[in-house]
């Protein structure tokens, strides 16, 4: 797939040295043991450089500015290794992209470095318990005093949680709507921010709510202007939306990799499990589904970083279509493990539960039907 024409010799080098790196990379992965395994992760990423392909290259990024493609390579290929590797990078890019793409050079300086350096772990804070699809409806406040905000209020499901330095807040500053909304960067030290109730997930990681009371912060750490909340959340789905695209293509590659050399060698029936034409049309199905999930995704980044404007559809479409195939892929991976698919231990089974949540977090599969119908018919944003 490297030698596809989306890819140039820096994106090939990139790709073949990280899955080098991973192949002798010693760190804590036990998803008992989360927040731990991620903060360990974090470390090793930032030592081995990898976390330079989160930022632009003034603040010691790989390239003059964030590249889709290798954030979608360095999914794709931590997701194939490790669903803990992948978060921790993802929440490193995730929760900086909004400044690095929208906020001043003052913010931008303060915090930048310190996600390459792994110093400052990152949240993305935009989902409330009555706004998850709804975004527009979120309801955490940010009130104006002077030269601060005041923020109230509480947010449910976010990545990080407990564990981020720095959490990108959306927050309403104005009317009801999209239109009211704002971003801040705030410190988690700062008084009035906490950590709320932890989640527990079938995929295990850092996840739960945060609360903000009378949460004062300088009125400098908003990204972007006041009503731009909405659009800097929606303009980094659309480079993140690929990137989840790429982490199901990683689960899902791996999961036919191993199912190709299990039906290579798993024999019955006096011939091997790969001879059953039954299992044959499987794996055909599994390979093309990679495949195509593979085209969308590298469309989608190819396109962002030719400097198109908006890849709202191509995003949407690359994250719906990988996202579900990647559930059925790991789903005929257990079946072609039988018994073995659903034991605790076997590469399978752990990722029949890692690729669950990718069809609901960054935009539901729903979610993104809506934004593609509307972009093919032309009818709203
Ligand atoms: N880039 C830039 N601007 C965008 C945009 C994008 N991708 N998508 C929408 N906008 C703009 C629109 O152009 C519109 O601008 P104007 O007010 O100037 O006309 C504005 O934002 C509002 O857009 P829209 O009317 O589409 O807003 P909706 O409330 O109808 O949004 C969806 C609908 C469903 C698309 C949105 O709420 C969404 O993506 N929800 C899922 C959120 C999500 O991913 N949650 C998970 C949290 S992160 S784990």
């Amino acid at each position: 797939m490297h030698d596809w024409p989306f890819f140039d010799e820096e994106h090939r080098a990139f790709a073949a040295a990280l899955e080098a790196w991973l192949a002798k990379a010693n760190v804590l992965d036990d998803e008992r043991k989360a927040d731990a395994s991620c903060r360990a992760w974090v470390r090793a990423l930032a030592d081995g450089g990898w976390l330079r392909a989160c930022v632009p290259g003034i603040y010691g990024g790989l390239r003059a500015d964030l590249d889709t493609r290798t954030l979608c390579l360095a999914r794709e290929t931590l997701a194939y290794r490790s669903a803990l590797a992948d978060f921790a990078f993802a929440m490193q890019g995730l929760g900086s992209a909004p400044i690095a793409l929208f906020a001043s050079a003052e913010l931008q300086r303060r915090y930048l470095p310190n996600v390459v350096n792994g110093r400052c772990v990152t949240a993305f804070a935009l989902s409330e318990r009555e706004a998850g699809s709804d975004v527009a409806a979120l309801a955490t406040r940010a009130q104006r005093d002077g030269e601060t905000y005041v923020i109230d209020g509480e947010k449910a499901w976010i990545s990080n949680a407990g564990v981020a330095d720095l959490y990108v807040v959306f927050a309403r500053t104005g009317a009801e709507g999209a239109r009211g909304l704002s971003a801040f960067a705030v410190d988690a030290a700062t008084a009035g921010c906490s950590a709320g109730k932890r989640v527990e997930t079938i995929s295990p990681h850092p996840l739960g709510g945060l609360r903000f009371e009378r949460c004062r912060i300088p009125a400098s750490q908003r990204i972007g202007d006041e009503g731009d909340g909405f659009k800097i959340a929606m303009g980094t789905l659309d480079v993140f939306r690929s990137t989840v695209g790429a982490a199901a293509l990683g689960f899902a590659r791996r999961a036919l990799d191993e199912s190709v050399a299990h039906a290579r060698s798993r024999r019955l029936f006096g011939a091997t499990l790969g001879a059953l034409q039954l299992a044959q049309g499987s794996i055909a199905a599994m390979a093309t589904d990679v495949d195509a999930s593979a085209l969308l995704v590298y469309r989608a980044a190819w396109r962002k970083d030719l400097g198109a404007e908006r890849v709202t559809r191509e995003s949407a479409m690359a994250k719906w279509f990988a996202t579900e195939a990647a559930g059925r892929v790991c789903d005929r991976a257990v079946q072609l493990f039988g018994a073995r698919g659903v034991t605790r231990g076997e590469i399978v089974e752990r990722l029949y539960r890692d690729v669950r949540a990718l069809r609901i977090y960054e935009g539901a599969s729903e979610i993104q039907q809506v934004v593609i119908a509307r972009q093919v018919l032309d009818v709203s944003s």
